[in-house]
């Protein structure tokens, strides 16, 4: 939000969610209560704020969605629809992500390119490549405005993990600076596409200000870099030399990573609008350490 808010006005972004964010959040521009199952309250709310673009991100993620499909079923399907739907009705610009999830094992894994076979084994896949289709559907019957970026892990400090299967690459930084030892539930070799979330952000608002005649697609991957568990560890070593981990895989977590790509192809994102990362898994070490010390500090909260 506060990229767009510089380019467009804090008035003109407006942020909302089923509770109260954060303060910090709350008090830096316009936050409005909004549930993705209410089709009602939402249409009112696109109305009365004279909406043009909408940035959907109301999901389960891979993991919490296998523990609750039903749930999944509601937000990641039902939501996705009123979303859709209200979208064609007032004309908006939709933003709908997808994720390295919406691949399966029998997909290309490395690398995934955008175009290929998609069965993904959870809830989560099947939902986001019911996104991807739907949104492009309503693009090539109807027009709708719809365009979708494939994320891989998204690392940041601001959201705490949600329930996703690579959530251990940013637990891994937070254990880092606390105890000193972090338990991998993934195995010290498994490889996924990974990307910092300020890389995240601006290939989303690139990608939303990309004009019409550049996009030759309305799905595409977006990559960063790929790395393993024991990749990561060794890169925070640099920093944090007493860093333990000890890898315990849970079945749930490592079945799913390994229906996933294990790298991007996001050449046709590169050549239709220009993307091209900023972060290496350096620089995303260095500035996800630094951001928890900081945030720690500020806490009060002892740095080891
Ligand atoms: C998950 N972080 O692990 C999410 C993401 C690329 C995976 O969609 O479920």
């Amino acid at each position: 939000a506060q990229k767009l808010r510089k380019q467009y006005g804090t008035e003109n972004v407006i942020l909302s969610d089923i509770k109260k964010p954060s303060p910090h959040v709350f008090n830096s521009g316009p936050f409005v209560y909004a549930d993705v199952l209410d089709y009602k309250h939402l249409r009112e709310l696109i109305v009365n704020y004279r909406v043009t673009w909408l940035i959907h991100y109301s999901a389960l993620l891979s993991a919490v969605g296998e523990a609750n499909v039903a749930l999944a079923r509601q937000i990641n399907i039902t939501g996705l629809h009123n979303v859709l739907d209200l979208a064609l009705e007032n004309s908006l610009r939709l933003f709908v992500p997808s994720t390295i999830g919406a691949f399966g094992p029998s997909s290309p894994r490395d690398p995934a390119p955008d175009l290929c076979v998609q069965r993904p084994r959870t809830i989560y896949g099947v939902s986001k490549v019911h996104g991807e289709l739907m949104g492009e559907y309503l693009y090539h019957k109807y027009g709708l405005d719809f365009r979708c970026l494939r994320y891989p892990g998204v690392i940041s400090v601001s959201t705490p993990p949600g329930g996703g299967t690579t959530d251990y690459a940013v637990q891994i930084f937070h254990d880092a600076l606390s105890t000193g030892h972090h338990e991998c539930y993934l195995r010290p070799d498994t490889r996924l596409p990974m990307m910092h979330i300020s890389d995240c952000h601006r290939a989303t608002i690139e990608f939303m200000q990309a004009p019409e005649s550049q996009l030759s697609l309305r799905t595409y991957n977006i990559a960063a870099m790929s790395f393993t568990p024991e990749e990561v560890a060794q890169e925070i070593r640099k920093h944090v030399p007493h860093l333990k981990v000890t890898y315990n895989p849970d079945s749930v977590r490592q079945n799913i990573a390994d229906s996933w790509p294990v790298r991007f192809d996001d050449t046709n994102a590169r050549r239709d609008w220009g993307w091209a990362s900023a972060f290496r898994l350096e620089e995303l070490v260095s500035d996800m350490l630094r951001s928890i010390r900081d945030k720690r500090t500020t806490e009060g909260l002892p740095v080891s």
